[in-house]
């Protein structure tokens, strides 16, 4: 195999061509990995051509490559007393601006593809908050659903008895993400702290009694409203009486919905891997209440029976006639014919919550109908940029009060968006796409160009 990755190319289009087949070569059996690089080269690729010293320094293909990966054995013991082995991982992608920084992920489809997609999208993400925070990932096969919180707990320490020695507060600082929530965090920290006996900031999304921080719960579904508010005030557009479809109704999808409810929009769906909530009228604040104390205990959104809500069984939102969607539980969830099935519902704006759920087909379905689109790492990243101001507020040891950091979010929301402008500004018309891709490239490309070869 070509270690050197050296693409000899004339125009964008070969190198892009050569150098994705480079990657798919390097990285067999990863669609999820192929998928996220490819969408990030198809706007890094013509503007590596305009600066060459971009090609020169080989930046793209170094980014593409995680700084290690560790993938290791998780042992524990479930109620009925028998030995339970799952895999865990951690990617240390690319720590050039600050140190790796990134979720942790519980859900059986983890596996490495799944995780280095996430990790090579945080670097950019992570990049795009204009905080000091590299990109990582992590998680497990492990299934969260339907284990006691006992196993859960069991589970945790375990995970950290391994995880201790890759982390730390200024080497590797990880999250939570889909399957980790509080609880996990507190038992991970728990196990952190009592292996090292130190009490440092080094995971992020703990309680506020041990030094979390205010927001940082609702930070990625408040983000998400923020920047697609930001997005649609560019276009002389608003949230205020817009029918509004969320999928999802975890972590994301809950404070994306509390949000777009304060800004006067009305959410008529939320879902959940078995199926889909219908609420015609709009779903209000004691509703979502419900759907939140329901997901707290792992339930699903079927026992929900409130007046006014219908159930669908196996379907997603797409179909319901509206103006903006928020996809906010998992990647790929809207594929070609989902992206069709929006456009002819009306949907004139999509906002990623979740990372990566749209396909690169339906990214182009939407382009060339000139949806409003914003793309998951500049939508999604208040998540990560409440947990570099956690960090933060760790290392000078203090709380912020609410409305501070709430002020933080919505300026950096602001700024990743006018980011998004500068670089996706073309003629008349912004391409958040390229504008995320690109605002997120050129300052870790520029580190690592003045570290030299590396
Ligand atoms: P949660 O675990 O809190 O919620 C996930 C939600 O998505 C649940 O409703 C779950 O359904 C649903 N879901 C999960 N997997 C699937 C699947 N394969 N098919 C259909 N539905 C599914 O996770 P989060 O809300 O934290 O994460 C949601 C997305 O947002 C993920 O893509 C994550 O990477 C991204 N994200 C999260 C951030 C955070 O701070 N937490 C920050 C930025 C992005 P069920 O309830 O049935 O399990
Ligand atoms: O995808 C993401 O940005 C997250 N899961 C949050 C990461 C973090 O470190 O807060």
């Amino acid at each position: 195999m070509d270690q050197t990755f050296k693409c000899y190319a004339d125009t964008p289009e070969e190198y892009y061509d050569c150098f994705i087949r480079g990657l798919k070569e390097r990285n067999p059996g990863e669609p999820e990995f192929h998928q996220a690089v490819a969408e990030v080269s198809k706007s890094i690729v013509p503007y590596i051509f305009d600066n060459p010293k971009y090609i020169k320094g080989q930046v793209l293909e170094r980014l593409s490559e995680p700084d290690r990966l560790v993938s290791f054995r998780v042992c524990w013991e479930d109620d009925e007393g028998n030995i339970r082995t799952n895999r865990g991982f951690r990617v240390q992608f690319n720590n050039t601006i600050g140190p790796y920084k990134g979720g942790l992920r519980f859900h059986p489809s983890v596996n490495q593809s799944v995780l280095k997609f996430l990790g090579f999208e945080q670097i950019f993400k992570n990049s795009l908050t204009g905080l000091p925070i590299g990109g990582g990932k992590g998680g497990a096969n492990f299934d969260p659903k339907g284990k006691s919180d006992a196993e859960i707990m069991r589970f945790c320490q375990s995970f950290m008895i391994e995880l201790y020695r890759h982390i730390g507060e200024d080497v590797d600082v990880p999250a939570g993400d889909i399957g980790v929530g509080a609880r996990e965090i507190s038992y991970m920290f728990g196990m952190y702290k009592r292996i090292t006996n130190r009490f440092t900031g080094t995971l992020t999304g703990k309680g506020i009694e041990y030094g979390g921080s205010l927001i940082r719960e609702e930070a990625t579904g408040y983000g998400l409203t923020y920047f697609a508010e930001n997005v649609l005030n560019h276009h002389s557009e608003g949230l205020k009486d817009k029918v509004c479809l969320v999928s999802g109704a975890g972590n994301v999808a809950q404070f994306a919905v509390e949000k777009l409810i304060e800004k006067g929009a009305k959410v008529v769906s939320m879902s959940d891997s078995k199926g889909m909530l219908h609420v015609k009228e709009g779903i209000g604040l004691e509703l979502l209440q419900e759907i939140k104390d329901l997901k707290k205990k792992g339930k699903r959104l079927h026992e929900i029976q409130a007046t006014g809500c219908e159930y669908h069984e196996g379907k997603d939102p797409w179909g319901i006639e509206a103006d903006y969607a928020f996809p906010s539980a998992t990647q790929n969830e809207i594929d070609l014919d989902d992206a069709k099935t929006l456009i002819s519902s009306g949907v004139k704006g999509v906002f990623e919550g979740a990372n990566m759920p749209s396909t690169n087909e339906a990214i182009n379905y939407f382009n060339k109908h000139n949806t409003l689109f914003g793309p998951a790492k500049a939508a999604n990243a208040g998540g990560v940029a409440v947990s570099s101001l956690e960090m933060s507020q760790n290392n000078i040891g203090l709380s912020w009060e609410r409305e501070k950091v709430d002020n933080e979010l919505q300026s950096i929301m602001k700024d990743i968006h006018q980011t998004c402008v500068k670089y996706g500004q073309k003629k008349e018309k912004v391409c958040y796409i390229t504008g995320a891709n690109v605002g997120g490239f050129v300052k870790v490309a520029d580190a690592m160009l003045s570290f030299g070869i590396y």
